[in-house]
């Protein structure tokens, strides 16, 4: 069995360090890159911070895999596996120096052990360990008690990917948007995803999110009350490609805007 105290103890140790040097960034023009266009960067900073817990973890928990977003899983054998995205909103963290996020997720045999999300800027780390509640800078949090439609405040991270481009739910997202309180975007899954899980939004959606950007905030959201799956009412796999999401402030909020966008 893992030592999930010893692995805790070195992930709040390391975002903390990551997060001081990511608050002292100031990105120079040569250090932005696109990855696949204009709406996908990456920087410089993004590819620092994940080989420095790259490093760190591997010496300590050899047995360990890593899953980044920035470069390819390193495969253990057999010990926990780490999920980790060193900046969430990349694009906030270019044109807006705050509301990007540290993510690092830590399973074992398909089971969370922990979650850690640092909003960097405002230095609020999120935390929730299996079975143990969640937390910000130590705080508990815990999700709203709002339920009818018209009191929730839905988020969303890709505007364009939410209500402008084609896809099955379309029309029903940009109904559902019409009957809620607010919409509000980020552009962070992870930060969105803890706003959920401090009662600060109630409802998320996403059309595209990858392990290493929910994986971590998931557990934190679980752990605060609130419950998750795809946009097709499946349980959010742990690994694989980009999946949609559908968080809710709890399972009652996630199943009554599930049937609204499935038009039960
Ligand atoms: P990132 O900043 O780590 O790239 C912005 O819309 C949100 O969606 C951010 O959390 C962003 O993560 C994530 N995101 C951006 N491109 C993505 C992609 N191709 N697949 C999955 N998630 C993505
Ligand atoms: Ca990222």
């Amino acid at each position: 069995m893992a030592n999930p105290a010893a692995r805790y103890a070195l992930a709040q140790q390391l975002i903390g360090q990551a997060g001081r040097a990511l608050r002292l960034a100031r990105l120079e023009a040569g250090e932005i890159l696109q990855k696949t266009g204009p709406q996908d960067l990456v920087t410089v900073y993004d590819r620092r911070t994940e080989q420095f817990f790259r490093q760190a973890i591997q010496a300590a928990f050899p047995g360990d895999s890593i899953v980044g977003e920035e470069y390819p899983q390193a495969a253990g054998d057999g010990g926990a596996v780490w999920y980790i995205d060193p900046i969430d909103g990349t694009t906030n963290f270019v044109n807006q120096h705050r509301n990007y996020a540290i993510s690092v997720g830590c399973y074992q045999g398909g089971q969370p052990l922990f979650g850690l999300v640092l909003d960097v800027e405002r230095d609020a780390l999120f935390s929730a360990q299996a079975g143990g509640g969640a937390a910000c800078n130590g705080s508990p949090i815990r999700v709203s008690g709002r339920r009818q439609l018209p009191e929730l405040l839905l988020t969303t991270p890709g505007v364009p990917y939410t209500f402008l481009r084609g896809h099955a739910q379309q029309q029903a997202l940009i109904r559902l948007a019409g009957q809620v309180r607010a919409v509000r975007s980020m552009g962070s899954v992870a930060l969105e995803l803890c706003q959920v899980a401090a009662g600060e939004a109630d409802l998320f959606v996403a059309m595209r999110s990858s392990p290493w950007d929910h994986n971590a905030a998931r557990i934190i959201l679980q752990e605060a009350g609130g419950a998750l799956c795809t946009m097709q009412g499946q349980p959010l796999p742990q690994d694989g490609p980009s999946t949609t999401i559908l968080a809710a402030n709890s399972l009652q909020t996630m199943q009554m805007a599930a049937a609204f966008l499935h038009g039960a």
